[in-house]
């Protein structure tokens, strides 16, 4: 296949109809252990597939109410099931961020965005704030044209205050990384009421992107999966 802007674009109108975007892409370096593309040899390059905001929420709420109760890991599996329909049709090869191993995500993000890490690990979108994540990934065996992405302003370097290093009753995020289980133990507590109904307190007291918080419901959904509730 023969990348244009046209298939670009086709792309990007397959995955609009689930409410997700395409989050840039690059090609993979010559000496770069690629993942295997389509036919099983090495990606030469990847569009990533993600969403800003809660836009996908209502596309899966409805597929949900289509499946059986109780369904295991019912995003990753929604997402499977799109971004592999659109893999298919532009023959290329879907991957998931839980696949295991883990692959790069936000590596190949901070490629395809210029982005940068918050304090919190996720991200810092100039637009989305913290509210911004990556479902997948379409793996091509040719290269693509892409324009290189503009540099990024990284908000985090002129907030002062950093709020989302102060509203954690537990300190979970530190200068030291994530205290996991820290957090999940708070989270799953008597007093983690506050984190299971409207999500991290951290992340919700960015001041950036608040036009794309998620809704409380797709905030405690995240929570649950995150801490098995
Ligand atoms: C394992 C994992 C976790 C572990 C981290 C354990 C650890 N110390 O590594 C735990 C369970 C703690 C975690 C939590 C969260 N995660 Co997480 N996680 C992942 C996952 C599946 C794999 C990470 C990995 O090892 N990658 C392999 C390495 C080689 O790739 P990498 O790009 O170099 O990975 C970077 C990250 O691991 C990052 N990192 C390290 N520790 C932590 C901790 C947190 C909280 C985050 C966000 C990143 C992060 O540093 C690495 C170096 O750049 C990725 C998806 C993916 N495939 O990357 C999501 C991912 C990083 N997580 C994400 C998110 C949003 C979260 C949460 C904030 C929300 C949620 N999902 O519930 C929570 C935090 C809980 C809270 N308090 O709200 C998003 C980030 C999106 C963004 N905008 O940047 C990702 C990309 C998933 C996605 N679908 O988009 N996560
Ligand atoms: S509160 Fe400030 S430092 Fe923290 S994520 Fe938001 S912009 Fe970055
Ligand atoms: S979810 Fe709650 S306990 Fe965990 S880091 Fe966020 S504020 Fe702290």
């Amino acid at each position: 296949m023969i990348f244009s802007r046209g298939t670009i674009d086709g792309i990007a109108a397959a995955l609009a109809v689930h409410g997700l975007i395409l989050r840039g892409g690059f090609n993979f370096a010559d000496d770069e252990a690629a993942p295997a593309g389509n036919s099983g040899s090495a990606a030469k390059s990847a569009l990533l597939v993600g969403q800003a905001g809660a836009a996908p929420w209502p596309h899966f709420q409805r597929w949900l109410v289509r499946q059986a109760r109780g369904i295991a890991n019912p995003l990753d599996t929604w997402s499977r099931e799109v971004i592999g329909a659109v893999a298919q049709e532009f023959g290329a090869r879907a991957v998931s961020p839980s696949d295991r191993p883990y692959l790069p995500f936000q590596q190949w993000a901070m490629r395809a965005e210029k982005l940068k890490p918050s304090p919190l690990g996720i991200l810092m979108h100039p637009t989305y704030g913290l509210w911004h994540a990556y479902r997948g990934a379409l793996l091509f065996e040719e290269e693509i044209f892409l324009p290189e992405p503009q540099e990024a302003i990284h908000l985090c370097d002129t907030c002062v205050e950093k709020p989302c290093m102060k509203s954690c009753p537990v300190d979970a995020y530190s200068e030291r990384g994530f205290a996991h289980e820290a957090c999940l133990g708070h989270v799953r507590g008597p007093r983690g009421e506050p984190c299971r109904a409207g999500g991290c307190l951290d992340r919700n007291a960015c001041p950036y992107g608040t036009r794309y918080r998620y809704p409380s419901g797709m905030q405690a959904f995240h929570m649950a999966a995150f801490a098995r509730l």
